[in-house]
């Protein structure tokens, strides 16, 4: 395969070159999707919007911002040497932690000399003649190459709602997902956050720390569970430093990718005591591990409603004020449907003076004005307003680039019902192009970056393989990307996840379809299904000799 190293573009200058692959973003995909296809000798360029590597942890630098998977977990498996060389010092990392191993992990690797920052793609064309794609960037680069391997991220594409009136704002207003990389400190303003999901319910707490006052512009309310977040402690670093092989094993083999002990009972098959005491445990242990106090949780909605209650009942417990309480307690969709935040001291927040609970649900935001926002009941006056509204989920960042595949065809149009894919990696139609944890596969339903690794192992094999077979070409067929689909759907009909209207239904954004985007068929199981279809030969794929 092609070595022709090519140079970067300036600004409107155009690079013809030719790689075996161009890469898209450099977060914990892209750059291991780099190491891979290096160590197979395979020529690669990743392109990078961003003017760091780290991905989500580049970009998402708000006060509170850390992992939900226990550091020890997310983090790489691929390299020994890795694992034993880089300490986390918390449960859960933050953000600047984060960023640090990734810096570290890019620079032990020496990664950054194949990544081109501050580079956005904006289309990738199948050229049929040539049988290459040709990628082109916002600086004016057009590159070929064989394959083209996105790792845009299922959370990168933030989404602002369209709130009449923000250009005229006078105050700062901020996307937790677009953070400053300089901070925002807070102190003594009046700040506004819109929305309540995971990014609010971890900056909420800190900037209530710092604002004179600040107001909570609730339109749902989410499930959160204590992080009982702290140092990691010499004898849980020494655990995992000689069990890591172990525990590595345990999650690729699980249904989450994650430690997560899965009782084996129904919650309507036990006495209320014995419920709420697994309850009670599973809250003491904090993070997820509610989730797993009953087998039938995600599955019957009378199961989920006690485990709902449950939450509701300790919300209850910390909120001083009842009627604050009852608005901060989810009612109209099961637990953990919606993603399931994590949270150090969420609900006591709003036992503070200074911070306010409103109910847009109630009073809908109408506008936002030069000196606030103004609800339908009364008008806020701000100094800056933070926007926790979420992202375009899972197939916003591919759809943001102009795709084409076959005879021109644009994969957004393809997915304007809903995304189609085989295994959430390959799509009939785009030949050699791949999506790292696309929609199909298990991707944010899990431990991202166990599933990260998956595809990338997947990718890089299969790259190997039409190398030594002398395929030029694969490409998902449409029978096998109709039956994954199928499949996808009736696993997801099975659980109470299609109820919920969360973004892993596109939910969150107006216009998106309703479809259930992830694979819950569990990492395990879909690992199995994956390495099966490779050692069959690909099957469901269609290789081709070149020219043909
Ligand atoms: P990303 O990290 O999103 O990286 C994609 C990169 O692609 C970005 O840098 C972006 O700039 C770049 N890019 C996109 N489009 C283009 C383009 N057109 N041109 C050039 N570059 C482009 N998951 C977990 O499993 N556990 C957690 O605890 C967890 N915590 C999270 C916390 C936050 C605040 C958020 C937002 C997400 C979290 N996630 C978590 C999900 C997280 O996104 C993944 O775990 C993981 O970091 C994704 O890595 P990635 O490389 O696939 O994508
Ligand atoms: O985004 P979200 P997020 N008017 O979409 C509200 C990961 N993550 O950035 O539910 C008023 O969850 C919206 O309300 P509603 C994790 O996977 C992990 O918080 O649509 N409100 C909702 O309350 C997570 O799930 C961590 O009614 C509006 C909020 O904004 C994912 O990223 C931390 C609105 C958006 O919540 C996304 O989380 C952070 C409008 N027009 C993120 N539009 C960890 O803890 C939207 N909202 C590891």
């Amino acid at each position: 395969m092609s070595d022709a190293p090519s140079k970067p573009a300036l600004d409107g200058v155009e690079t013809a070159s030719t790689l075996d692959a161009v890469i898209v973003g450099a977060g914990f995909a892209g750059l291991y999707m780099l190491h891979r296809l290096r160590g197979l000798g395979f020529s690669a360029r990743v392109y990078e919007a961003g003017s760091g590597v780290g991905g989500t942890w580049f970009w998402n630098r708000y006060p509170g911002a850390r992992c939900d998977v226990e550091s020890l977990e997310y983090s790489y498996s691929f390299s020994e040497e890795l694992e034993r060389e880089w300490q986390w010092t918390e449960r859960y990392a933050s953000q600047p932690e984060i960023l640090r191993y990734l810096n570290h992990v890019a620079e032990r690797f020496d990664l950054k000399r194949d990544i081109q920052f501050e580079t956005r793609v904006t289309a990738a064309i199948f050229d049929e003649t040539a049988n290459c794609w040709t990628i082109h960037t916002d600086r004016g680069d057009r590159v070929s190459a064989k394959f083209c391997i996105m790792a845009t991220g299922c959370l990168s594409a933030a989404k602002v709602p369209g709130f009449k009136g923000l250009e005229i704002f006078h105050g700062k207003w901020y996307h937790t997902g677009h953070w400053p990389q300089e901070g925002v400190d807070f102190t003594g303003q009046r700040v506004g956050v819109i929305g309540t999901g995971s990014s609010a319910i971890q900056s909420v707490p800190i900037i209530a720390g710092q604002a004179s006052h600040l107001f909570v512009f609730q339109r749902t309310p989410n499930f959160s569970v204590p992080a009982h977040n702290g140092p990691l402690s010499p004898e849980v670093i020494e655990d995992w430093n000689e069990h890591h092989a172990e525990y590595r094993h345990r999650d690729r083999t699980s249904a989450f990718g994650i430690n997560f002990e899965m009782s084996t009972k129904s919650a309507l098959e036990v006495s209320p005591e014995e419920r709420q005491r697994a309850y009670e445990e599973r809250w003491r242990r904090g993070g997820f591990s509610v989730v797993g106090a009953f087998a039938d949780l995600i599955f019957n909605k009378e199961a989920n409603d006690t485990a709902a209650e449950f939450v509701r009942s300790k919300i209850r417990a910390i909120v001083r004020d009842s009627a604050v309480a009852e608005t901060l307690a989810p009612r109209d969709y099961p637990l953990a449907t919606k993603r399931i935040c994590v949270d150090t001291g969420y609900y006591a927040t709003f036992n503070r003076d200074n911070v306010t609970l409103v109910d847009v649900r109630v009073t809908p935001i109408e506008e936002i004005t030069a000196t606030g926002l103004r609800a339908s009941n009364a008008e806020y006056t701000l100094d800056s307003i933070v926007f926790a509204t979420g992202f375009d989920a899972m197939t916003g960042a591919l759809c943001n680039i102009d795709i084409r595949g076959r005879g021109g065809a644009a994969l957004k149009r393809k997915w304007s019902e809903g995304p189609r894919t085989y295994l959430g990696i390959m799509v009939a139609g785009f030949p050699n192009l791949f999506t790292i944890t696309g929609p199909g596969s298990p991707s944010v339903l899990s431990n991202m970056v166990l599933s990260i690794e998956q595809h990338v192992n997947w990718i890089a094999d299969c790259l190997a393989y039409l190398r030594e077979h002398q395929f030029a070409n694969i490409e998902a067929t449409v029978n096998a990307e109709n039956d994954w689909v199928a499949h996808v759907n009736e696993v997801a009909n099975f659980t109470l996840f299609p109820l919920a209207n969360s973004w892993y239904m596109g939910a969150n954004i107006p216009g998106k379809p309703h479809v259930f985007m992830p694979y819950i068929g569990g990492v395990g199981v879909y690992r199995q299904k994956c390495d099966k279809i490779a050692a069959e030969g690909y099957k469901g794929f269609a290789l081709s000799a070149p020219g043909s």
